[in-house]
């Protein structure tokens, strides 16, 4: 198990479209399992791999309070996207920013599970935004992405500025 580097916004890594995984092995199992420990130790949600400088389709969340329902997609295609709904959303790599998104609410994703085994999965509410955060992240797309030019740009700049104060 290990902790992993957290990339942050406006990092490059974060813009790259990450590529299907061939062959669910032990390589990628263990990605996985230093994903959820990363995830749980922000703590966060979700995590998605590009976030971790890993350029794959593979993402994690826990929505529940306890943190004892991890869930892994890999490969992830969404089937299918159903209403509307604005839920405030934050990302490890956007660190100390809150903001509302629109999206779908709810959803259907096909998925291989960590077994290598494809299932679907039917989500509403969190789950169903949180899925959408993740897999906009193996696009390279940031939820920031969904605020106006004037904002993000304002959070580019803010982002910036701690980075070289924490050098
Ligand atoms: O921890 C997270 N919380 C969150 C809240 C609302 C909508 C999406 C998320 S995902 C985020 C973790 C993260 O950055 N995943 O990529
Ligand atoms: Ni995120």
């Amino acid at each position: 198990m290990a902790l992993l580097h957290i990339l942050r916004y406006p990092d490059p890594g974060l813009r790259l479209i990450s590529a299907p995984v061939a062959t669910v092995d032990g390589e990628v199992r263990q990605l996985i399992d230093d994903m959820l420990e990363t995830m749980y130790a922000a703590p966060g949600v979700g995590l998605a791999a590009p976030q971790v400088s890993v350029a794959q389709r593979i993402i994690v969340v826990d929505i529940s309070p306890k943190g004892d329902a991890p869930l892994c997609l890999i490969n992830p295609e969404i089937t299918s996207l159903t209403g509307g709904v604005v839920m405030e959303e934050g990302c490890l790599s956007v660190p100390g920013l809150h903001e509302n998104v629109e999206r779908a609410e709810q959803i259907k994703v096909q998925a291989l599970g960590c077994d290598g085994v494809p299932f679907e999965l039917e989500a509403e509410g969190l789950l169903a935004v949180c899925i959408q955060h993740e897999v906009d992240h193996l696009e390279g797309k940031l939820f920031v992405d969904y605020l106006s030019e004037l904002k993000r740009n304002r959070i580019q700049k803010k982002m910036e500025k701690q980075r070289r104060f924490s050098m």
